[in-house]
């Protein structure tokens, strides 16, 4: 009897089938929220066919920062020290701005430790995929308080927080973020959508998923567990992306629907469920965020886009070839050169 032929492995529009898009084996616990996003980043690279061989990927330290060495094992990758992952994502893209560039990072590594370098980030709108994976929690140093936990929530211990908290995705609306999300780890569609969109996008793409530690921060009375989320969460609406490689052409309601043309020629649209919304008026993105709060509802969807932002590269105006790949005549100035300078100062 003969045998019946392997199926053909899916190949993407580079040609590379997911093999390379994956990492290595995840060590962290089951059911952890992280482990979802690192499935999502996989496809989102893998659908958009991004060679991994032009991405770097980044990170802080927590359990979070560990994750991207569970997605595009053959990528670049700098685990740096806790809350310095801007400033090191800073480093590469000025030496290398041809590279696409994610860092993942912890509410802990951002809100705490890491929260200056993630303000300077921010209003430089550095051209980066920055996610957060928002537990609530230190999951890594088992489980206390981070400054994303809300108000009045309960740690595993019954420990109340009684601090309130940051809203990262408001302060990055706030100085200056060009591409601002909140998602959820367990919903695929979505998170998937935002993050195909990211990639599309030049500037910071800040991205706050909230991702339920389930071994210190997934019980009653935590506001970050699966169960509370699934009952909080409000999508400000369905968030579709089209690649500028699919040639589709996609009906939509004028009134309903917002199209967003991104820098590579993709389009977002986002269908509102909250006719009025509108995504690229930074005081109703304000207002959404403050009242939905308020009623302690989290709303998850893409909350502001600004696609056509100058980044930091571009306010920096380098040269077009990649600095790191600079001959030292091309940035030494000559003996003469500073010869007749020295001779001006005198
Ligand atoms: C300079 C420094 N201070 C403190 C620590 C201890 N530490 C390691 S991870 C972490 C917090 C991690 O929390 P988060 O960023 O939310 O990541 P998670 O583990 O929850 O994914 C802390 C405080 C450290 N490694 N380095
Ligand atoms: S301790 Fe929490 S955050 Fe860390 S791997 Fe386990 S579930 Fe995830
Ligand atoms: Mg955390």
């Amino acid at each position: 009897m003969s045998e019946a032929p392997t199926p053909a492995k899916k190949t993407n529009r580079i040609g590379l089938d997911v093999a390379p898009y994956r990492g290595s084996k995840t060590t962290l616990c089951a059911g952890c929220g992280h482990n979802a996003i690192s499935e999502r980043i996989i496809d989102a690279f893998f659908e958009m066919g991004v060679d991994p061989k032009h991405v770097v990927k980044f990170s802080g330290i927590g359990c979070s920062s560990k994750s991207p060495a569970y997605f595009l094992n053959p990528s670049h990758g700098f685990n740096s020290v806790h809350g310095r992952m801007p400033s090191v994502a800073t480093g590469a893209m000025l030496a290398n701005k041809n590279m696409l560039s994610i860092g993942v990072s912890g509410d802990g590594d951002t809100g705490a430790i890491g929260i200056g370098q993630f303000v300077h980030l921010m209003r430089r709108n550095l051209p980066l995929i920055y996610i957060i994976e928002d537990n609530g929690c230190y999951g890594l140093t088992k489980g206390q308080f981070s400054p994303t936990a809300d108000l009045g929530s309960k740690a595993k211990n019954g420990v109340v927080n009684d601090l309130p908290p940051i809203d990262t995705c408001a302060l990055a609306i706030q100085l200056g973020a060009s591409f601002v999300a909140r998602s959820f780890s367990g919903d695929k569609k979505q998170l998937l959508s935002v993050l195909k969109a990211a990639i599309s996008h030049r500037g910071t793409s800040m991205i706050d998923v909230i991702s339920p530690c389930v071994t210190f921060n997934d019980h009653e009375g935590s506001t970050k567990s699966y169960s509370y989320v699934k009952d909080h969460d409000e999508p400000l609406g369905e968030v579709s992306f089209v690649p500028y490689f699919e040639d589709i052409s996609v009906d939509y309601e004028p009134g309903s629907t917002t199209a967003v043309k991104l820098h590579d020629g993709s389009q977002l649209y986002l269908r509102k469920i909250a006719p009025d919304y509108n995504p690229s008026d930074k005081v109703a993105a304000m207002r959404l965020l403050h009242e939905t709060s308020r009623r302690n509802e989290f709303a998850t969807g893409v909350i502001y886009i600004e696609p056509d932002k100058d980044d930091f590269i571009d306010l920096l105006n380098l040269v077009d070839q990649p600095l790191a790949s600079l001959t030292v005549d091309q940035v030494r100035p000559p003996k003469a050169a500073l010869d007749a300078i020295m001779e001006s100062l005198r």
